[in-house]
This record gives structure tokens, C-alpha cells and sequence, in this order.
């Protein structure tokens, strides 16, 4: 059986060509299909990338992508950030005497009957915003112009509400804002309240409209005065208190007629109760007072250091728990509660 032909040897060599063919054959197929999976899994890979990149999106695909169960659920809104992203810091005034109503209605589409709350998530605070005011009108709108883009910015919950008195007596600015806390009360159990000059335009927006632990005041320079407190007890134009703390002082005496005296007695109605005033930084807590002369109806109380004296022995049966008042009209108008009130007369 050693014999074999020479045919039959090509044959016998053959076979191992047609295996060595085979297998090479094999490797060559699975090389090639391993490569065009790495290949298609670095094509999705970009896409996604593309998708993703310039728009932040990252964050907000990835729980779907690894849950795709919530695509239909809507995200719970978080809290707002402690500083908000959308703040400017010194922002230039504009005192257009062009101005209309109509203009800063359309500029702030996003506020209805005086009322604004961020949509992308909740408010830390929510404010009401008190301004004592009679025929003030030109100023009203200037506040209005700055004043609501300056509170979304903040990502504030608030309302404005404009205290009117009515009638030709003596202006009452501080029984005016005790009936600005009541009535707004009424709406909303706000945890803050401002309250705020008609005149007074706030130039920078890192001045927080928050209330803190303390009573709060807002103005410590304005154009006016070179940007300077006017005096260590310096409590007026701008103040913020909380529910609580305006509660614990018995508000405002509603017993000063006239111009003056009343900033004061809440100074001393909150040093009555060992709290002390805090302010933000000089460099922030900047107005511009649109200019104007002193009221007729608001002389100055030629009787405010007589009261003053008295607060000690007094707060308590003069203020909040004592104002008495006829609410005439409260209108729900597109950027603030307008609030028509009989306060009386001195
Ligand atoms: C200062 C205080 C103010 C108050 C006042 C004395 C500052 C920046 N402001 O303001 O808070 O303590 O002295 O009472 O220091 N108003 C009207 N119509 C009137 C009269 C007054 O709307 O006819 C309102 C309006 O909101 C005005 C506010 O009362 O901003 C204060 O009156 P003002 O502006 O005449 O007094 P002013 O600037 O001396
Ligand atoms: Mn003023």
C-alpha cells in the first residue's frame, strides 16, 4: 500500500491548501464584522455628542436615556437657586418720558393681576411688594418699568400691590402700608414683605427683595444723597420684614399725618424687640430717587418728635391690631392690585 501515484500526491497537498484557505477565509469574516460593529457603535456615539453638546441637554437626556419609562412624566420643580443665574448686577436706569402703560404691559406678558412666579422651578421666597402712593403716577410707572424685570430675575414669587389713598387729607404713608400687609393677607399668606417709596428705583439687582432673620433696609445710598446713609437709624424708603416680624413690632403707628417721623417709629418698634436692622453691602443697595418736590398733602408733621417719644409706651395699642380703614376698590390690574382705601383723617 506505499505506492501512490504523482496525481494522487497533488491531491494529498491540495487538501491542505483548501484547509489552510478555509480557515484563513474564517478569520478574514470575523476580523471584518468585529470592526464594523466598533465602527457603527462610534457612529451613534458622535450623534449623540452633536445632539448633546451646545445645548447642556446632557444632564437632563441622561435619566431618560437610562429610563425611558419617564419620558412622559413631567420633572418636579426644584427649588430656585440660592443666587439666580439670570442676575445682571448694576443695571443702567432708564427714565423715558415716552413711557407708556401700554409699554410695560407688553414687556411683561408674564405677570397677571400684579402676580409673577418662575415657571423652571419654585421660589424661595414669596413677596409682597406694598407702595404707598396718591398722584404719583409718573413715578408709579417708571418703578413698574424697572422694578417687575428686576423681581424675575431674582426668580421671585411676588405681587405688587399699590396702596391708594383716597380723598385730599393729610397723606398717611405708614397706615397706608399696615393696610397694604392686611389686605394682601388676604390674597396669599406671603412670607415677606417690602415696603417701598413710589420714587425709588433700584439700580442694582444683587439687593435681594428677601427677607432675612433681622429687619431688612434696602437703602443705604441714592443719587440724592451722594450714596450715603443719611443717618445711623436710617430706616426709610425701602424696608423688608417678614410676616412674623412686622406682626411682632404691631406694624406702623398709624398716627403720623404728614411727611416724616413714621420710618423712625418702626425703628424704634423694632429695636423695642431686640432686632436689629441688617443691610447689603454699600456697593449694592443703591436707588435712584426720581426726582420731585414735597407733595402738597404731605407737609411736614411738625408733630413727629412728640410721637416719637411715645412709642415706647404706645406700640403696642398703635398699629396693626388698631388700624381701622374702609376699603373702597381693589382692582386686578395686569401689573399690580390696585388697593383704594379711606384711612380717615388726623
Ligand atoms: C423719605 C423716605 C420715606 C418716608 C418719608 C417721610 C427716603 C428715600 N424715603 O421720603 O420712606 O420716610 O421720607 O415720610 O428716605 N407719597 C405719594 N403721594 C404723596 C406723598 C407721598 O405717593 O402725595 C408716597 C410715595 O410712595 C413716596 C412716599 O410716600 O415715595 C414718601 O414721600 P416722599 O417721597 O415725598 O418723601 P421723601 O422722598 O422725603
Ligand atoms: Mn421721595
Amino acid at each position: 500500500m506505499g505506492f501512490c501515484s504523482p496525481v494522487c500526491k497533488v491531491l494529498r497537498r491540495g487538501k491542505y491548501f483548501v484547509l489552510l484557505f478555509l480557515s484563513l477565509s474564517v478569520l478574514a469574516w470575523i476580523a471584518a464584522f468585529s470592526g464594523e460593529t466598533v465602527k457603527s457603535f462610534q457612529v451613534s456615539s458622535t450623534t449623540t455628542e452633536t445632539l448633546v453638546k451646545g445645548d447642556g441637554l446632557r444632564d437632563k437626556l441622561s435619566p431618560w436615556t437610562a429610563a425611558p419609562d419617564h419620558l412622559n412624566t413631567p420633572t418636579p420643580k426644584g427649588e430656585c437657586p440660592p443666587e439666580s443665574p439670570l442676575l445682571q448686577g448694576a443695571v443702567k436706569l432708564s427714565f423715558e418720558p415716552s413711557l407708556k402703560l401700554k409699554d410695560v404691559e407688553s414687556e411683561n406678558k408674564e405677570v397677571a393681576k400684579g402676580k409673577y412666579e418662575p415657571t423652571d422651578c419654585t421660589a424661595r421666597q414669596s413677596v409682597a411688594i406694598l407702595i404707598p402712593h396718591r398722584s404719583r403716577e409718573r413715578h408709579l410707572l417708571y418703578l413698574l418699568h424697572h422694578l417687575h424685570p428686576f423681581l424675575q430675575r431674582q426668580q421671585l414669587h411676588y405681587t405688587i400691590y399699590i396702596i391708594q389713598q383716597a380723598g385730599v387729607a393729610t397723606f398717611n404713608r405708614a397706615k397706608l402700608l399696615n393696610v397694604g400687609y392686611l389686605e394682601a393677607l388676604k390674597d396669599y399668606n406671603w412670607d415677606c414683605f417690602i415696603f417701598h417709596d413710589v420714587d425709588l428705583v433700584p439700580e442694582n439687582d444683587h439687593n435681594f427683595y428677601v427677607c432675612d432673620k433681622q429687619p431688612k433696609h434696602l437703602v443705604v445710598g441714592r443719587n440724592a444723597t451722594g450714596y450715603k446713609l443719611r443717618y445711623k437709624g436710617y430706616f426709610g424708603g425701602v424696608t423688608a420684614m417678614t410676616r412674623e416680624q412686622f406682626l411682632q413690632v404691631n406694624g406702623f403707628s398709624n398716627t403720623y399725618w404728614g411727611w416724616g417721623g413714621e420710618d423712625d417709629d418702626l425703628r424704634i418698634r423694632v429695636e423695642l424687640q431686640k432686632m436689629t436692622i441688617v443691610r447689603p453691602p454699600t456697593d449694592v443697595a443703591r436707588y435712584t430717587m426720581v426726582f420731585h418736590k414735597r407733595d402738597s398733602g404731605n407737609e411736614i408733621n411738625k408733630d413727629r418728635m412728640r410721637l416719637l417719644g411715645r412709642t415706647p409706651k404706645v406700640w403696642r395699642k398703635d398699629g396693626l391690631n388698631s388700624c381701622s380703614y374702609k376699603t373702597l376698590s381693589v382692582e386686578r390690574l395686569p401689573l399690580y392690585v390696585n388697593v383704594t382705601v379711606d384711612i380717615g383723617k388726623p
